[in-house]
């Protein structure tokens, strides 16, 4: 499905580079009735402060542990494991981590966390499921670009109700070592078709430029986001990593979706229309 592919700088700074940045919150007790109706309406919360340094540190620790094989979790590389020079630190090569839920329990309680649940619990108006988890590396000095896409376009995240991301900022996330991009309101617009161009993705010529956000947050912070709102990450061409949790939570009625509803809201196929 990849194309591997990569972007031109220039062509990065068109789809990524800001008009403004995200509304937040300070912490997870100041999301009320405001916040919820913006979730609605534009897609996403911003919260400042959600985990503590220690938390944080805690996480990384686990994260750190999968890779070097002393916790249970699946790691994915930018490169190839042998291509790994002798003496670098093989995390810094690390894209992503996955498959920790149930395995790994310091993971296991940011997955499970109250204040998590119960956000999810007023946006979903029922109990939210895990649909997914994983961190996201984002070395220093090139990690790659995440293209725009709407999470329910991938497989394991499309469901029948919308899911909900909640990707949770590990290091300071800025604008020049990847933080988010969002697209507010691009949400309401619906399923749109995804293509194989440098990843499963939206059709960069169907980014409005002049409507991207970036959703920077120090270590800790976290963005609550719908399913299908617009969103991706630029390379991280500056000298400062960025890793991130990124869970997703799907309301507990929802089912997944048939392959031919999947085709149908995700694909070109009925449309025919071409990237
Ligand atoms: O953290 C990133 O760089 C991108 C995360 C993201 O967009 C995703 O996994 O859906």
């Amino acid at each position: 499905m990849k194309a591997n592919r990569k972007a031109t700088p220039e062509l990065e700074l068109t789809l990524y580079r800001p008009v403004g940045l995200a509304r937040s919150v300070k912490t997870m007790a100041d999301i009320g009735e405001e916040q919820l109706k913006q979730y609605r309406e534009e897609g996403y919360i911003l919260v400042e402060q959600f985990l503590n340094e220690a938390e944080v540190q805690t996480c990384k620790e686990a994260l750190t542990d999968i890779v070097f094989g002393r916790a249970i979790g699946r790691v994915q590389y930018g490169i190839s494991i042998d291509q790994i020079a002798p003496g670098v630190d093989r995390e810094l090569e690390v894209r992503k981590i996955h498959d920790f839920a149930g395995v790994e329990s310091r993971l296991q309680q940011v997955i499970d966390h109250p204040h998590i649940h119960a956000v999810l619990e007023k946006i979903f108006s029922e109990k939210a499921k895990l649909a997914q988890e994983m961190a996201l590396m984002k070395p220093a000095h090139g990690g790659g670009e995440k293209p725009w896409h709407q999470d329910m376009a991938y497989g394991a995240l499309a469901w029948s109700k919308a899911v909900c991301g909640v990707w949770i900022a590990l290091d300071d996330a800025e604008v020049d070592n990847g933080c988010m991009r969002i697209i507010p309101r691009s949400h309401m617009e619906g399923a749109i078709p995804h293509y194989a161009v440098r990843d499963w993705q939206i059709c960069d010529t169907n980014i409005t430029a002049n409507r991207v956000l970036a959703a920077p947050v120090r270590a800790g912070g976290v963005l609550i986001f719908h399913g299908l709102l617009h969103h991706g990450t630029p390379t991280n061409n500056s000298a400062n990593r960025r890793r991130s949790l990124q869970h997703h939570y799907a309301p507990v009625s929802a089912e997944k979706l048939s392959p031919q509803e999947y085709k149908r809201l995700f694909t070109n196929e009925m449309t025919g229309a071409e990237c």
